[in-house]
């Protein structure tokens, strides 16, 4: 009996563009995007959070509140689809922070840069769901100081669950990179472990990114109508 395939999908916030969530480097040729004149990356730090708390802040509170009024595409339906529907493991990693996979049924995401929805207190380390604004600096829930913070990974921080993404890989028959630049490591460079360690690859993406020549396919075209495509071709 052939075990089935094992498949991890890593995405990107392309996979959320057409549910109307920006897109990192939408800006003119690949450049980061910019909010408030503010290249992404340059308020997306620790020092950024250090030197100005209420314009960190303020850019998570209004990303947070913006995710609340999209809705998943068909890309996030399709793939809680092949999750709940594909007789082997299906592991899905997110580079993105909005919970547009989960609401489309998705199980077991692995959020690499963390969530939106989750704020951390930075006295008492406890993470808590949060839908609300922080830049009114609100009383941790568990130990009532006014310190959380985005659950957010910013650039420079280390991303979370890096031990079982890894070993995801490892196991993985075939990696699908979807809605990825391939411009942030390292996420950017799962497609070249996923090789060395046996895995067939393959890209979804609107265009080429910096990663493609690494994969054994790229299809080209929106991820609500290629991400959809391959999965009606994997389920039959
Ligand atoms: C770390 C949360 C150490 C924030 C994010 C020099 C060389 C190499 C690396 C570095 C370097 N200097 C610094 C680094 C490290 C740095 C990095 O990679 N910098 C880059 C800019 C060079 N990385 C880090 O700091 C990371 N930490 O390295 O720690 C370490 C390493 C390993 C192990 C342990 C420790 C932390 C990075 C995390 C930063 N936080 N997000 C927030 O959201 O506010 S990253 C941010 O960019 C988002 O998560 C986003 O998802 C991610 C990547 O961008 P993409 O998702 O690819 O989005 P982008 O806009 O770029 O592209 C969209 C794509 O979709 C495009 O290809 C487009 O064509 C396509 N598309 C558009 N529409 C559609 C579509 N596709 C399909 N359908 C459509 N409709």
């Amino acid at each position: 009996m052939t075990i089935p395939p094992h498949i991890v999908v890593l995405t990107g916030a392309g996979v959320s563009a057409e549910s109307g969530i920006d897109t990192f480097r939408a800006g003119t040729n690949g450049q980061p995007s910019l909010w408030e004149q503010h290249r992404i990356e340059d308020v997306a730090t620790p020092e950024a959070f250090a030197r100005d708390p209420d314009l960190v802040l303020r850019f998570y509170d209004m990303r947070r509140a913006a995710i609340q009024t999209k809705a998943p595409n068909p890309a996030h339906l399709a793939l809680a689809r092949l999750d709940a529907a594909w007789p082997g493991h299906v592991t899905i990693v997110t580079q993105n922070v909005d919970d547009l996979h989960e609401r489309a049924g998705a199980h077991g995401v692995i959020h690499m840069h963390g969530e939106h929805l989750s704020a951390w207190c930075a006295t008492c380390d406890t993470r808590t769901r949060w839908t609300g604004p922080l830049a009114d600096r609100p009383p941790c829930p568990a130990c009532a100081a006014p310190t959380l913070r985005p659950d957010i990974v910013w650039f420079g921080e280390i991303p979370y669950r890096m031990d079982d993404i890894q070993a995801a890989l490892a196991g993985a028959d075939l990696f699908v990179s979807i809605g990825t630049s391939g411009a942030v490591y390292p996420a950017a460079g799962f497609v070249r472990l996923a090789r060395e360690l046996g895995a067939q690859t393959l890209e979804l993406n609107l265009e080429r990114s910096q990663g493609s020549a690494w994969f054994d396919e790229t299809r080209l075209g929106p991820a609500s109508e290629v991400v959809a495509a391959w999965v009606d071709g994997l389920l039959g």
